[in-house]
C-alpha cells in the first residue's frame, strides 16, 4: 500500500491546457505543483501567434473554461489578442504565476524509482506525476521549397510574425491557405500594395457572422458571470452536435456543410476563372473546415491575386512557379502549418526500463484514450494523440482530460495507488477500434491534410466528441497496471 501524501505534480506548458490542469489541482487543494514554461508569458499558441487577422473560429461564449467565464469578448469570434488577455487574467486572478517557472525549458523527463525526474536548462526536479500540456500545433512547419533561404527580403512563419516589418507599401507573398492563411488574407487583402496568395490546394470556406458584442453585454456578464452560462451551454451543444456529427457519418449535417460552402463560393465569387481556382476537388470538412465571412471578399480586392500554379523554387526576388513565372515580392510569409505530430518533442521522455516515447511512437503517436501510454506510469498528456480536435473547442477537451488526470492524482493522494499506466492490451484494443472507425470519417475521404498520419489515416478522434467525454468520465481501472507501493 502506498502512503497517503500530497503528490508533487509537474506540468509542462502554461498554455490553455496547462493552466487548466493547474486550476484543477488548486481546486483540489493541491499546491505542490510546478508549471514549466519555456517562454516569458502564459498563453501557448495564443501568445505565439500574433499574425494580422488572428482570431478563433469557435464562438467566444464557448471558448473559455466552463468554470471561468470571460466577460470581455468583443465579438462572436474572439480575436487572438483577447484570448491571450483572458489567459493572462486567468493566471493572475487564480494566482497561478507563482507556480510557473517562466523561461525554463524542459529538455527531458525520465521515470526513475517511481518518480519523474524532470531535466530543465536550469537543473533537475522530481515529481510523482507528470502532465504534459505542450499543445499539438506548436512547432512551425518549414516548407521545404528549394531556395527558401535565398530570399532577399524579410521572410517569416505565420506563428513567428515579424511586427517590425511595415507591410502597407509592400508586395507580400503568402504561401499557404489553411485556417491561418485565410485569416491573414481576410485581414490584409486590399490593405497592402500587393498580396500574392500561393495556393497549393483550394479550401472550402463556411461563412459565419462575426457579430460585435455590445458594451452592455460585457458589463452585464462582468457583474453577473452566471449569465454567461446559457451562452456557453448553447454553443457547446450546437458546436458539438453539428461539427461533431458531420465528419463521422454521412447524412444531412455533412450535406449541409458541403452545400453551404458551395453556395458561399458561388454567391461570393462571380468571376468564373477565380471561382474555378478556388473550388476544391474534395468534400467540405475533409481538411479542417475554414470559417470566414471575409475571405472571398478580401481575395477579390484590388492588388490580391491567387496563384494556383505550383511553386518551383524561391529566389532572392521572389517565388518562381512551375510555369517559369517569377512572382516578385518584398516580404514572404509562410502560413505553412505545424508539425502536428511533434506533441512533446523535441523533449525526450523516457519511461520504465529506459524506453523512450520516440521508440513507442515509431509507427506514429498513439495513446490510451488520448491521455496515457503503457510503460509511462503517472504520465498524463493533455491534447495527446487522437484527441477530439478538428473544428471543436479544445477548452472542454482539456477540462475533461485534466479531470481524468485528477482522478488518478486523487488515488495517489489517498494512498490507494502509487503508480498507474495503461496496459498494452487495453491501449492496443483502443487504437484498433480507432483505426477501424477512421476510414468512415470525412477526414479519410481523399484529401491531404495535417490530420493524416504516417499510415495514411487521420490522427483524430473518429467518434462524436461526446464519446471522448464518456471515455474519460470514469477510469476503467482494469485497463491499468496499478502499483500500490514503490
Ligand atoms: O496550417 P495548415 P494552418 N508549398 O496545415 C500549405 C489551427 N488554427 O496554420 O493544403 C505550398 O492547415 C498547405 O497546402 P496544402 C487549425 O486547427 C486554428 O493554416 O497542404 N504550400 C496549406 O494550404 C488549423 O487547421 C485557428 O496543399 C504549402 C497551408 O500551407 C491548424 O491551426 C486559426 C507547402 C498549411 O495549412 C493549422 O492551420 C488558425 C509548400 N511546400 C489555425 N507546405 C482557429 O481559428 C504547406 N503548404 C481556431
Amino acid at each position: 500500500m502506498a502512503t497517503a501524501a500530497t503528490p508533487r505534480v509537474g506540468i509542462i506548458g502554461a498554455g490553455m491546457s496547462g493552466l487548466c490542469m493547474a486550476m484543477k489541482l488548486q481546486d483540489a487543494g493541491i499546491d505542490s505543483f510546478v508549471v514549466y514554461e519555456q517562454a516569458a508569458d502564459v498563453g501557448g499558441t495564443w501568445r505565439d501567434n500574433t499574425y494580422p487577422g488572428l482570431h478563433c473560429d469557435i464562438p467566444s461564449p464557448f471558448y473559455s473554461y466552463s468554470f471561468f467565464p470571460n466577460s470581455e469578448w468583443s465579438r462572436m469570434l474572439p480575436p487572438g489578442g483577447e484570448i491571450q488577455q483572458y489567459l493572462r487574467r486567468v493566471a493572475d486572478e487564480r494566482g497561478l504565476r507563482r507556480h510557473i517557472r517562466f523561461g525554463t525549458e524542459v529538455t527531458a523527463a525520465r521515470y526513475c524509482d517511481g518518480r519523474w525526474r524532470v531535466s530543465t536548462d536550469s537543473g533537475e526536479d522530481e515529481y510523482d506525476v507528470l502532465v504534459t500540456a505542450t499543445g499539438f500545433l506548436r512547432v512551425p512547419r518549414v516548407a521545404e521549397i528549394p531556395g527558401r533561404e535565398s530570399f532577399a527580403g524579410p521572410a517569416f512563419h505565420s506563428a513567428r510574425w515579424d511586427h517590425s516589418v511595415d507591410l502597407r507599401d509592400k508586395r507580400i507573398g503568402l504561401i499557404g491557405t489553411g485556417s491561418t492563411g485565410v485569416q491573414i488574407v481576410a485581414e490584409l487583402g486590399g490593405k497592402v500594395t500587393q498580396l500574392k496568395v500561393f495556393q497549393r490546394t483550394a479550401q472550402w470556406v463556411l461563412p459565419f457572422p462575426n457579430l460585435r458584442f455590445t458594451r452592455l453585454r460585457r458589463e452585464t456578464i462582468r457583474r453577473f458571470p452566471a449569465l454567461a452560462r446559457p451562452g456557453y451551454a448553447f454553443w457547446s451543444r450546437l458546436i458539438s452536435t453539428i461539427y461533431g456529427r458531420a465528419p463521422i457519418q454521412p447524412g444531412p449535417a455533412r450535406t449541409y456543410f458541403h452545400t453551404m460552402c458551395r453556395l458561399n463560393l458561388r454567391l461570393s465569387v462571380r468571376d468564373r476563372t477565380l471561382r474555378r481556382k478556388l473550388t476544391p476537388d474534395y468534400q467540405a470538412m475533409c481538411k479542417r473546415l475554414i470559417i470566414s465571412g471575409h475571405y472571398y471578399r478580401s481575395i477579390q480586392k484590388p492588388g490580391v491575386e491567387v496563384v494556383s500554379d505550383a511553386i518551383d523554387h524561391i529566389e532572392p526576388r521572389g517565388v518562381v512557379t512551375t510555369d517559369g513565372t517569377l512572382h516578385e515580392v518584398d516580404v514572404l510569409v509562410f502560413a505553412t502549418g505545424f508539425d502536428a505530430r511533434a506533441y512533446v518533442r523535441p523533449m525526450s521522455i523516457v519511461g520504465e526500463n529506459g524506453t523512450t516515447l520516440d521508440e513507442v511512437w515509431a509507427d506514429g503517436p498513439h495513446a490510451y484514450r488520448s491521455i496515457a501510454v503503457p510503460g509511462f506510469p503517472n504520465l498524463f498528456m493533455l491534447m495527446g494523440p487522437h484527441s477530439p480536435i478538428a473544428n471543436q473547442s479544445l477548452v472542454p477537451v482539456a477540462e475533461d482530460q485534466a479531470d481524468y488526470a485528477m482522478w488518478w492524482i486523487e488515488q495517489i493522494r489517498a494512498g490507494r495507488v502509487a503508480s498507474a499506466a495503461p496496459t498494452e492490451g487495453a491501449t492496443k484494443t483502443y487504437n484498433e477500434d480507432i483505426k477501424a472507425a477512421l476510414p468512415q470519417t470525412i477526414w479519410a475521404s481523399g484529401c491531404n491534410s495535417w490530420y493524416i498520419g504516417k499510415d495514411g489515416l487521420p490522427e483524430v478522434f473518429p467518434w462524436h466528441p461526446g464519446r471522448h467525454r464518456e471515455l474519460l468520465r470514469g477510469p476503467v481501472v482494469a485497463d491499468f497496471e496499478v502499483r500500490t507501493g514503490h
